[in-house]
């Protein structure tokens, strides 16, 4: 099975570049740059890595993305995704990014983008990855600040496909950010939106409904209304699951407790993620081991979650069907 999920071609549509950050890395970066860090080695950045839920988690997520400061950070962070990646024959990528996790210490937008986006292009030309780049929101900001962003972003327009809504679900939900979304529609932006992570199926209807999302990325409580898992089947709604990550983060107390099977099952077009990898113990091969040995689903069924990846990205029409 191993061999089999390994060699298996894979899409990844769930991925925070900033969850890719590696202790080693984080060290790395820490000390070139003169940023103290709250650990005394990479073996205590790791055994720090126990959460009772989302926050616990965001709270060391964004403390560790603090040691990104140059333009080169962010090449080097992106770089070393893509060559995981490469390994893990994942052939195309749609990755998250943060803008404000940085500009709101003083990093500049086109540092963060220049830096990300140049190791794409190298990803593209020398490995043979193609990628595409999701500008999320972080909800627990305001509206405004949100906007602001967007104002940022639409100067690299040729660069980004989508924005995305990601962070602290409770309290912020959907509909907070439905004029900021439109603007980034009428800008010519596609949508997506993390909703029914630890939140409540409605904000999976109001992320449909409101927003106007192409995906839903998580979506793993809509197994609360049954009504609602007929339509995501019905409509065709992909969601972009990811199965370390809700273990960790307690979403699922057990693996065996995950509804991908379930939801697969439904007819729901459900894609297999890793979220924030360096932080969730394992990236795509972990991810879709961790399902193929707890469900013991045969090769066939778990090809279909790369058919359903295909399908559900962002990838010209054209190219996808030279994928299938
Ligand atoms: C995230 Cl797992 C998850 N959920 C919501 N927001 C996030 N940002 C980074 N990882
Ligand atoms: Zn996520």
């Amino acid at each position: 099975m191993k061999g089999f999920v390994s060699g298996l071609p894979k899409v990844e549509l769930h991925l925070h570049i900033e969850g890719t950050l590696e202790p080693e890395l984080m060290f790395a970066l820490a000390q070139k740059n003169g940023i103290a860090l709250p650990y005394d080695s990479v073996e205590a950045v790791r055994a720090a890595y126990e959460f009772d839920d989302l926050q616990s988690f965001l709270d060391l997520y964004y403390q560790g993305a603090q040691v990104l400061r140059t333009e080169q950070d962010f090449y080097d962070l992106t770089y070393a995704y893509l060559l995981r990646c490469k390994e893990e024959h994942v052939i195309h990528t749609e990755i998250f990014f943060d803008p404000q996790t940085h500009t709101d210490t003083g990093i500049a937008f086109d540092t963060v983008i220049s830096g990300i986006h140049r190791a794409l292009s190298d990803g593209e030309a020398k490995l043979g990855i193609s990628s595409q780049l999701i500008m999320c929101f972080l909800r627990h900001l305001s509206e405004d600040a949100a906007i602001e962003t967007l104002q940022q972003a639409l100067l690299h327009k040729d660069k980004i496909i989508a924005v995305g809504l990601d962070s602290s679900e409770q309290g912020h939900p959907p509909e907070k950010f439905q004029r900021v979304f439109e603007m980034a529609r009428d800008a010519g932006f596609l949508t997506v939106a993390h909703a029914g992570e630890e939140g409540p199926p409605e904000n999976i209807i109001n992320a449909i409904e409101l927003l106007k999302v192409s995906r839903i990325d998580h979506g793993v409580r809509c197994t609360d209304d049954s009504h609602l898992v007929e339509q995501l089947a019905a409509t065709n709604m992909p969601l972009t699951v990811c199965p370390l990550s809700n273990t960790k983060l307690k979403v699922f107390s057990d693996m065996s407790e995950h509804n991908i099977v379930e939801l697969l099952d439904k007819g729901v077009q459900v894609t297999i993620n890793s979220d924030d990898p360096a932080y969730f113990g394992g990236y795509m091969n972990a991810n879709f081991m961790a399902i193929a040995t707890t469900f013991d689903l045969p090769k066939q069924r778990l090809a279909q979650f790369t058919r359903n990846a295909i399908d559900a990205s962002f990838i010209d029409e054209v190219a996808k069907a030279k994928l299938h």
